[in-house]
């Protein structure tokens, strides 16, 4: 097992496009682990390769309370979307930082499970916000784009205050 570093906001390769996975291969299963290990060792409900540096198209998604129901989606297409909900957002890439953001409020989403089994999915709700969230990282976008201006401005100053702190424990 291993655990991944999460690139952080406003880090330029968050805003890389990622390309389809071609083959399933035993490379893309270990990525698959290590980011499902690399979400549950940092409490998130989702991640997305993009985030963990990997420009290709695999996501993982926990959303139980018991933190032992893994959803793997590898080339996720969204292929119907429907009516609007606004939820309370967050990110691992983001860290400290919740704002609201209107999403579709249902998807249906065709994707390949970790084996390359194609299957369909519905989704409502916080798993509906979850999948458009990592689809969003893997097109190179990240959630607080959705805010204005003025507030990705103190966002951005928040988290290079936060880097700072952070780099200087380092040094004593
Ligand atoms: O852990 C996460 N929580 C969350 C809460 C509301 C909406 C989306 C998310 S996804 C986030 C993990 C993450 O950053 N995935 O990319
Ligand atoms: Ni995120």
């Amino acid at each position: 097992m291993s655990i991944l570093n999460i690139l952080q906001y406003p880090d330029e390769r968050l805003h890389d496009s990622a390309k389809p996975v071609a083959k399933i291969e035993d490379r893309i299963q270990k990525l698959v682990e290590d980011m499902s290990d690399t979400m549950y060792a940092a409490s998130g409900i989702g991640l997305a390769a993009t985030q963990v540096n990997v420009q290709e198209r695999v996501i993982v998604i926990d959303i139980s309370e018991s933190r032992d129901d893994l959803l793997v989606l590898i080339n996720p297409e969204i292929i119907l979307k429907e009516g609007t909900i606004i939820f309370e957002e967050g990110c691992l890439s983001v860290p400290g930082v919740f704002d609201r953001v209107e999403r579709f409020e249902r998807v249906k989403v065709r994707a390949l499970d970790k084996l390359g089994e194609e299957f369909d999915l519905d989704a409502e709700g916080i798993l509906s916000v979850c999948i458009q969230h990592e689809i969003d990282h893997l097109d190179g976008k990240v959630f607080v784009e959705y805010l204005s201006r003025l507030k990705q401005g103190r966002i951005i100053k928040k988290l290079k205050k936060q880097q700072q702190n952070l780099d200087y424990q380092e040094v004593l």
